[in-house]
């Protein structure tokens, strides 16, 4: 038989993760399944995977050409590229200040109510540059694949006016184009209400803004909380963004239970976020209507809270469980996928195979990308992490450093540390 001629060959890992399964969210016990492939390889060609299995068998069923690149995990642990499913990028600038406010007994919307918090960093992302904003973000992109994530979603957010979401928005589409890590876009003008203005006149200009962001935006996102947006705020900014052919996704029961887990069954979200006081009956209507949760359990490990979502009972309710990192200045200050890992695998009790496909699968779904990237599979874009671990429950269990070697997106090595 003739060989296949592919641009790209791993071989030689001791697990390859492959999170190969049906074409959908893995709910329940399927989370469980990660699917190993001991002494692993993978081949691809133009960025595509094309060929998956035991080494010898891809070796001889699989033709280098002339100038690809053949990379040996030598007994290393491969995983599909981690997804980062919630993030706040792009920021500018920082709020360490806020953080010590905080270990004294300040409160996180108080801070907010005062000028400071999210309102802070608006000041800061209004006054930078498109090209400081860029710089500034770049640097956090390399810091994030370096942790293995090679897909994130990125907000607005920090504008609260037109031309500042839309600065926003343009350098995720430069970085996207100019970065290694690919970048889904949302839109979150709902994030907070600028000061000195009314809430309502405010909501009314966060609808008004859909159609100047509509090309540079996928997702529409917002902030429902307590003292930020209600959700009846939230329904009438998320029922506009569905008319202009915005993905919806949602902030949803995080500080207080105001019913945004229900929210977001009604409206069809694509995900909601945090959810650690959603009603049962919100979890009930989530998971017959597919919205994943979103979980982002270094928001309350860095607000030093003690209470997580539920997670074990969402995923006995058959609700899709994503993890991402939610990195922001404020209330999580990190862009390494394994930390939140670690994190939800001790705080909400995941299993190391559920954190892996929460974290790959499971947030590649929550950012309607789950065709294309989440798993390794023939068909899916070969973005793939070679972990300097021996086997993939390492990631979970040995934290806090970075055991990331080797990081390929679309078949290319963008990231070395073995080199
Ligand atoms: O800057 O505080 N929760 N938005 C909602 C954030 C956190 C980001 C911030
Ligand atoms: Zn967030």
């Amino acid at each position: 038989m003739k060989r296949q001629p592919v641009d790209f060959i791993l071989s030689g890992a001791g697990q390859l993760v492959t999170l190969a399964g049906p074409s959908r969210p893995r709910t329940g016990a399927a989370m469980q399944a990660v699917g190993v492939i001991p002494d692993g390889a993978l081949a691809a060609r133009e960025g595509t995977i094309v060929a998956i299995g035991p080494s010898h068998e891809v070796e001889t069923n699989c033709q280098l050409v002339p100038g690809g690149t053949r990379v040996d995990a030598a007994g290393r642990t491969v995983t599909p590229g981690l997804v980062d499913p919630h993030t706040h990028l792009p920021f500018y600038g920082y709020r360490e200040d806020e953080f010590a406010l905080r270990l004294a007994g300040a409160k996180y919307l108080e801070i907010l109510k005062v000028g400071g918090g999210i309102l802070s960093t608006v000041e800061k992302t209004r006054r930078a540059s498109l090209k400081e904003l860029i710089e500034f973000n770049r640097i956090l992109l390399d810091r994030m694949l370096a942790c293995g994530t090679t897909t994130i979603e990125g907000k607005s957010g920090y504008g609260l006016d037109l031309a500042t979401e839309r600065k926003q928005l343009q350098a995720l589409e430069i970085l996207n184009q100019s970065h290694p890590v690919e970048i889904v876009a949302t839109f979150l003008g709902a994030h907070a209400v600028p000061r000195n203005e009314d809430p309502e006149t405010y909501v009314n200009r966060v609808i008004g803004m859909l159609p100047e962001v509509r090309g540079l935006a996928e997702f529409c996102d917002v902030f429902c909380e307590e003292g930020v947006f209600s959700v009846e705020q939230a329904r009438r900014v998320l029922i506009a963004a569905r008319e202009h052919g915005f993905g919806l996704k949602i902030h949803a029961d995080e500080l207080s239970p105001l019913g945004g887990a229900e929210l977001a069954a009604e409206l069809g979200a694509v995900s909601a976020e945090h959810l650690l006081r959603a009603s049962e009956d919100g979890l009930r209507q989530m998971a017959a209507a597919g919205v994943v949760a979103c979980l982002l359990p270094g928001t309350p490990f860095t607000l030093g809270h003690d209470d997580y979502a539920p997670a074990r009972r969402m995923i006995e309710l058959g609700v899709t469980v994503a993890l991402a990192t939610d990195c922001n200045p404020g209330t999580c200050f990190t862009e390494s996928m394994p930390m939140v890992m670690a994190i939800a695998c001790r705080r909400m009790k995941l299993s190391p195979e559920e954190a892996l496909t929460a974290a790959t699968i499971n947030a590649a779904h929550a950012i309607g990308r789950g065709d294309t990237i989440g798993s390794l599979e023939p068909g899916k874009q070969a973005d793939l992490v070679i972990f300097d671990m021996p086997n993939y429950r390492h990631l979970p269990y040995h934290y806090g450093v970075n055991l990331v070697a080797t990081v390929i997106k679309r078949g290319r090595v963008v990231y070395d540390r073995t080199a």
